[in-house]
């Protein structure tokens, strides 16, 4: 005897089944979205991690051929891109970077530049290395400015960087940022 299903059977989806699949399915998108949005700002947190890294090695390296600090600003003159234009400084044996840096170096799509003096133009006091609550670090030395840098991307820098110093992520250690303009500053070398 043969089994037939009754045509009501297989008349098509109840409107219920309809509704559950459509929500099963919005439901998967929506956790696909918001892996691949995390995976892609873990992708830029580690390249300012990596940058701030290059950049301390090719500091260390300027500062042992010239003796001072350079500065790289991005989109500036020959006399503000001493690591990537040639300079008659005494010493100065580069290019020190493979390219001069560009905004499009910042993956937050803000500027980016290698300041020479910690305060970075007076954007902040200096850097507490040890994070005792005082400043270590006021005058020359390497910082890596960044802007338009979101609160979350800049904790995550932070956390990578600092690791587990104590007190104010965002003032102590050689990471710190201004939520209010979205400013990170790395020491990267002094
Ligand atoms: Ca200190
Ligand atoms: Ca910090």
């Amino acid at each position: 005897m043969k089994f037939r299903p009754t045509p009501t059977a297989r008349g098509g989806f109840s409107l219920m089944e309809i509704i559950v699949a459509i929500s099963i399915l919005s439901i998967l998108a929506a956790t696909l979205a918001m892996r691949a949005g995390g995976m892609i700002e873990k992708g830029k947190t580690a390249k300012v991690v990596d940058l701030a890294s290059t950049f301390k090695t090719v500091c260390a390296t300027y500062h042992a051929d010239v003796g001072g600090y350079a500065r790289e600003y991005a989109n500036s003159g020959k006399n503000n891109r001493r690591l990537s234009a040639k300079q008659n400084s005494t010493g100065w044996s580069g290019p020190y970077l493979e390219s001069a840096l560009t905004p499009g170096q910042n993956p937050f799509g803000g500027t980016i530049d290698l300041y020479d003096n910690v305060r970075t133009g007076n954007k902040i006091p200096g850097f507490d290395v040890d994070g005792d609550g005082s400043l270590d670090v006021r005058g020359d030395g390497n910082v890596l400015y960044l802007s338009e840098v979101p609160r979350e991307a800049a904790e995550a820098i932070d956390a990578s960087i600092d690791r587990d110093l104590n007190g104010a992520w965002n003032k102590r250690g050689r990471v710190r940022y201004k939520a209010n303009r979205k400013e990170l500053f790395i020491l990267v070398y002094y």
